[in-house]
């Protein structure tokens, strides 16, 4: 970038970390519309508050509506959508946040680029695994029902995309676990990033 230089500052990522007590990174949740991203992040961070951990979460209602507004569902604008969520992410960890990220992410290379721009090192991918049937069936706010009917276009798992993550750090199958049991295991595996970060 031409002309940009950035300041460094007194107080860094570091000492941060050191005030709170604990590592900061972010926690990706990725899967379809209706698998239960959003469910599993809010108990997530809950919990994960409740303890004492300094959380912010990141997903589309706080994300599309504001700073995203002018972002559609095409390929190039959820790279884009994607690419500003990666980069507020990044700032709330150097803020020693941890971060609680849910979209729906559907494609590998977008994936990836996200966790080039955080940082493989402050990236967990929590791949959230539940078959389109199941959300389809459950059809919460009505969007398969539309997309089906030709309403909305570019509709992921409908005429748009999922490519499920080939290694993610965690897999939850929500048919096989309730919300409560996979959000406590998760915590506990987001502890052992928290000692060891
Ligand atoms: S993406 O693909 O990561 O950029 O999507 P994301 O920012 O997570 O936004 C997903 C939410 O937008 C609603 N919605 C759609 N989803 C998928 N495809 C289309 N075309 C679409 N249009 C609107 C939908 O409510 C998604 O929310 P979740 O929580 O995933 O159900």
């Amino acid at each position: 970038m031409n002309n940009i230089i950035p300041h460094t500052f007194q107080v860094e990522r570091k000492d941060r970390n050191a005030l709170k007590g604990h590592s900061s990174f972010v926690c990706w949740f990725t899967g379809l519309s209706g698998s239960g991203k959003s469910t599993l992040a809010s108990l997530v961070e809950y919990k994960l508050h409740e303890e004492g951990v300094h959380t912010f979460s990141l997903d589309g209602d706080n994300v599309r509506g504001g700073l995203n507004n002018n972002l559609s569902f095409s390929r190039e604008d959820r790279k884009e959508n994607l690419r500003r969520i990666a980069e507020v992410a990044k700032l709330f960890v150097d803020s020693g946040e941890v971060v609680i990220a849910s979209f729906i992410s559907p494609l590998e290379s977008d994936r990836k680029y996200v966790k080039e721009i955080i940082g493989q090192e402050d990236f967990l991918e929590i791949f959230v695994d539940t078959p389109i049937e199941i959300c389809e069936a459950r059809d919460v706010k009505g969007l398969y029902k539309k997309a089906r009917a030709g309403e909305i276009k570019n509709f992921t798992g409908i005429d748009a995309p999922y490519e499920a993550p080939v290694q993610p750090d965690m897999e939850i199958r929500t048919e096989e676990a309730d919300p409560e049991t996979a959000a406590k295991n998760i915590v506990e595996f987001l502890k052992t990033k928290l000692e060891n970060h």
